[in-house]
């Protein structure tokens, strides 16, 4: 049973909190054996590689095999049935024409002293996106971190996907077609994160590090943060539904089991102001559990980590929810314009109970790499954003250095910093000469 909270009872308060702060990760003490491994791909380059796969994937390579050649890719997508090509390609045109209109705008402009200011964007020169081997080799994630990429303009685009025991996933490198990738390396683990990040003699090293893994690849990914750039660390799946009594209770479980069904550790939460329809959900559920696939993992996640919370009305629902900052947001109510305008923290909202989560996750357009663990308060999903960078523009003339050139020797002075003042002492006296 998943547990029950009501905002009028008594201790609602303490279980609420306690809701929040549930401890859903145990995060494996692996810090040490990645350090290793990381010093390891540094040294030796190619040959810890190569060995590191031997040794977790079961797998012998050869630095000319270490990525796919375009005939294995080839004869791997053309295993893929035509029913599952056309569903990822209209996918990959739909998730592109989405973050297309992420692209963001230059700007310039001259203020009132005559300074010309602005900035610009440019891509990231080289990216990595990593793909986990396995359960969650997941071909729409590939979509999700390869395309705002590719939209952002970064110029070499490689994937790292570890094949143990030497399979791979067809529809992963035909996600990997469709979504512009250079160079796809059959290499997973620390060792594929230190590799692009440092380097080898074979695989050239990136900017950017994006994509999940396991604690492995997470701790890999946090160790070379610094020298490269990464994306978040992502923890299990969530979901939150606020449905009023209109909705099927059917539908809501579904929504509820489709996170609950990523990992035994994911959390789906349902706020609801009609108590009656909340237990008809979680019947609804049960009942689902008796036959769903993956009940080995979406049974433990619900009856562990799930909830129904019965509150007095939508505008304690938002405020709840805010206080979860979930990952994925179902508004399952008659007025949802109404009930956003309350949202201040979520990941990514769906509007109205046509709008499955699933959706979201593979076919609507918005990204599916989102913030996770409350992290929705301070941050955002994966966007082309993720992969420019802003450089920041200034053009003085001489009447703008005499307008605001005192003022910053004034500042340089006072920070007993010489040289600096001097700087714009130099240009004012040769402007007082002429
Ligand atoms: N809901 C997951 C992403 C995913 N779902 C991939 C299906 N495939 C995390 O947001
Ligand atoms: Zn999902």
């Amino acid at each position: 049973m998943p547990q029950f909270l009501d905002s009028r009872d008594a201790d609602f308060d303490a279980r609420f909190a306690a809701l929040l702060n549930m401890k859903r990760e145990d995060a494996p003490e692996v810090d040490d054996i990645v350090a290793g491994i990381i010093a390891d791909v540094r040294d030796r380059g190619d040959a810890a590689v190569i060995e590191l796969t031997e040794k977790f994937d079961r797998l012998t390579l050869t630095p000319d095999t270490l990525a796919f050649s375009p005939q294995e890719i080839d004869a791997a997508i053309a295993t893929v049935p035509a029913a599952e090509r056309d569903a990822l390609e209209l996918a990959a045109e739909r998730i592109r024409a989405y973050h297309v209109r992420q692209r963001p705008e230059d700007a310039r402009w001259t203020d009132p002293e005559g300074v010309e200011l602005g900035w610009r964007w440019t891509a990231v020169g080289a990216a990595g996106l990593y793909v986990p081997g396995g359960l969650a080799s997941y071909p729409s994630s590939v979509l999700m971190n390869a395309i705002p990429a590719q939209v952002a303009g970064v110029e070499r685009l490689v994937i790292c996907a570890p094949t143990p025991d030497g399979t791979a996933n067809p529809l992963v490198l035909l996600a990997a077609k469709l979504s512009g990738i250079d160079t796809i390396y059959r290499i997973g683990g620390a060792q594929a994160v230190a590799a692009m990040a440092y380097g080898t003699e074979t695989i050239a090293p990136v900017d950017k590090i994006t994509g999940p893994g396991n604690a492995f690849v997470a701790a890999a990914k946090r160790r070379v943060f610094g020298k490269v750039g990464i994306d978040m660390i992502a923890g299990p799946s969530e979901i939150l539904v606020i449905a009023d009594a209109e909705n099927d209770p059917d539908w809501v479980a579904l929504d509820l089991l489709s996170q609950a069904e990523h990992d035994e550790v994911a959390q789906s939460i349902l706020i609801t102001d009609d108590a009656a329809f909340g237990e008809a959900v979680a019947r609804a559920v049960e009942a689902r559990l008796e036959t769903l696939e993956r009940r080995h993992i979406a049974g433990p996640s619900w009856r562990d980590y799930g909830a129904v919370i019965t509150v007095r009305d939508l505008t304690e629902a938002a405020e709840f929810s805010n206080r979860v900052a979930p990952e994925h947001l179902e508004l399952c109510v008659a007025d949802t314009e109404a009930l956003l305008g309350k949202i201040t923290h979520a990941g990514a909202i769906f509007l109205g109970q046509w709008t499955p989560e699933a959706i979201g996750d593979y076919i609507g357009g918005p990204n599916h790499v989102l913030p996770t663990a409350r992290s929705a308060r301070f941050s955002s999903g994966l966007s082309v954003l993720d992969f420019m960078k802003r450089s920041t523009l200034a053009q003085m003339t001489p009447a703008a250095l005499r307008a605001i050139g005192p003022a910053a020797e004034t500042l340089a002075i006072s920070e007993s910093l010489e040289a600096h003042g001097l700087s714009v002492r130099a240009r004012l006296d040769r402007l007082n000469r002429e």
